[in-house]
């Protein structure tokens, strides 16, 4: 038994997400986290909301709530899809708690200690009405370029042009309209990773056995000329961890915050301290700290591709500038984009199926399903209904529903609501036995590997084993000429969907619930031995035949539901 600490990217708080996020961190975390438990190691699997910064300030405002409230509550939001869709956090924390900021303020402390930080000065657009300065999305005015008078700071909305505030004619506050801007100096803090640069080289090429996608991201920045630039990790915001040196305050930092990317990652160690004072755990430091016991965990964070670089570069910098026994990340596993129905999912224009839609046309497993085996993980990969509904249609009705419904209804029918005794297995069952055999062995090594996709691949081709069993051997022919012959297949039919929902339970968790409850089974171990697992259920036990598993999506539903999501949700 090994222990595991496995950490989701933590989604901003600023809205619900869209599925190509949920299979691009949370989701895939999940199933590794289900089936490591299902193996038996001890798992800590961690996410939370990651809550400060301009976009929740604005979100906030645009709600027309205090920016605390509004976080409080999308965080519940959030927790209850999050839930929805099965996700085992073991806690679901939030990068604005007490325990982040107490955290976040020693690891700065820290770093100064260490000569890492420096202070530098900065001009900045500043708005007196305001009383403050502000970020460059604060800013609109005048696209110097093609007129559109709502251009952002940094970017036109209208030619796409990017900008700096300075550029914008007419420049004025969205807090306040306010006109009377001026450049103002402003002091913040730099993370010196420079420093760092050979040391997060030398860590980043002993990882031969990270994805490529990883590793690709992580040295292209490494190696390109402003990969590793020193970091600002201090802003003009209210909204955010007040900055300290340590519990003492840093001169000259009066009123400013840290940056959002400094305390989000730190909120990974956090959320276990969160864990233990919630009452459900009760030690943290054993998972985060190598003098206490966290030498012998193994870390694994999952995450979009556009989140590698803080996770290889700029939070590592913060563990070894520490310099201070903290746990660095063993595996990184990075997802590629989900496209949806040839374009992008966009939150902005309501493009695709966000996560609280989903959970309101069909349940959870059915989306688990398909995003894992459609994983963006060698490249992007595209949703589209048709292939939705073909996949969850074929996969999870015509082959596992089916076989589940097949069997159970038969023995019902034919020998009552208890495995039947009688016949003797032969060649056909010495056949299944060592195609599982195999099968397994293959699964569990594309689990172990973080191989989704592949995971899935195997897991499909056991179940289809299953259904190629019944159909040679056809319980129902044989019954005609031979009920004891009729009744060792059915015993088979039966131990097979046990078997299927300890196999299956990573992915589709409540669909397994299902299956275990009908064969009457509370031992839901992992199989070590295919032959033992499909005599786990002796002649004479009771069983039930459960409802449809999985019904099918129809053609309607599937236009209909195309039509609603291509776009414009405000
Ligand atoms: N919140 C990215 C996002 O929501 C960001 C991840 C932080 S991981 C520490 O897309
Ligand atoms: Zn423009």
């Amino acid at each position: 038994m090994a222990r595991h600490l496995i950490t989701s990217a933590i989604p901003y708080i600023n809205g619900i997400k869209h599925l190509g996020n949920l299979v691009g961190s949370q989701l895939p975390a999940d199933l590794f986290a289900r089936y490591l438990r299902g193996r038996g190691h001890e798992v800590l699997f961690l996410c939370a909301t990651d809550e400060h910064g301009t976009p929740a300030e604005l979100a906030a405002a645009k709600a027309g709530k205090p920016v605390a409230d509004y976080c409080a509550e999308m965080h519940d939001v959030q927790a209850k899809i999050a839930d929805g869709f099965g996700l085992s956090f073991d806690h679901f924390g939030r990068s604005s708690s007490a325990q982040n900021r107490k955290l976040t303020q020693a690891f700065a402390g820290r770093l100064h200690d260490q000569g890492l930080i420096r202070e530098v000065t900065e001009e900045q657009v500043y708005s007196v009405t305001d009383g403050r300065f502000l970020p460059d999305r604060y800013i609109e005015g005048t696209c110097p370029n093609c007129g559109f008078e709502d251009a952002r700071g940094d970017q036109c909305d209208n030619c796409t042009k990017q900008l700096d505030p300075t550029d914008l004619i007419n420049p004025r506050s969205t807090i306040s309209g306010a006109t009377d801007l001026e450049v103002r100096t402003t002091k913040h803090l730099y993370l010196e990773q420079s420093k760092l640069k050979g040391q997060l080289a030398d860590w980043i090429d002993s990882k031969g056995d990270w994805p490529i996608l990883t590793t690709s991201i992580a040295k292209k920045w490494l190696t390109d000329g402003d990969g590793l630039q020193d970091r600002g990790i201090t802003r003009d915001l209210d909204w955010g961890i007040p900055v300290k040196d340590g519990d003492k305050d840093w001169p000259g930092m009066e009123g400013k915050v840290f940056y959002v990317w400094f305390d989000a990652p730190i909120e990974y160690i956090a959320c276990a301290q969160e864990w233990v004072d919630a009452g459900k755990g009760s030690d943290w430091e054993s998972w985060w700290r190598t003098d206490k016991g966290a030498a012998d965990v193994r870390y694994t964070q999952f995450m979009g591709k556009d989140n590698v670089p803080f996770h290889t570069l700029s939070f590592p910098a913060t563990i070894m500038g520490a310099d201070d026994n903290w746990k660095l990340v063993d595996y990184i596993k990075s997802f590629n984009y989900l496209n949806y129905d040839g374009g992008q999912f966009s939150t902005s224009r309501g493009r695709g199926v966000f996560m609280d839609q989903a959970l309101e046309i069909l349940p959870a497993d059915y989306w688990r399903w398909w995003l894992l085996s459609h994983a963006p993980e060698s490249s992007d990969a595209e949703f589209t209904w048709d292939t939705f509904t073909q996949d969850v249609n074929k996969d999870l009705s015509d082959v596992l529903g089916n076989f589940v419904s097949r069997i159970t209804k038969f023995c019902r029918s034919k020998f009552g609501d208890a495995v039947p005794t009688g016949g003797t297995e032969g060649p056909a069952e010495a056949a299944l036995i060592e195609e599982l055999t195999r099968r397994l062995k293959a699964y569990e090594g594309h689990m172990d590997a973080i191989e989704v996709r592949k995971a899935a691949a195997e897991l499909r081709a056991i179940w289809v084993a299953g259904n190629e069993y019944l159909q040679a051997t056809a319980p129902w022919t044989t019954f005609k000429t031979d009920p004891e012959q009729a009744a060792c297949q059915v015993r088979m039919g039966l131990n097979l969907i046990r078997l299927y929902a300890i196999l299956s339970a990573p992915f589709i968790p409540d669909a397994a619930k299902t299956m275990l409850a009908a064969v009457r089974s509370d031992d839901a171990d992992w199989p070590t031995d295919i032959a033992a697992a499909l005599h786990a259920l002796p002649a004479g036990h009771a069983f039930d035949v459960p409802e449809n598993l999985f019904r099918k999506i129809t053609e309607a539903e599937r236009d209909d539901w195309a039509e609603r999501f291509a776009g414009v949700r405000t």
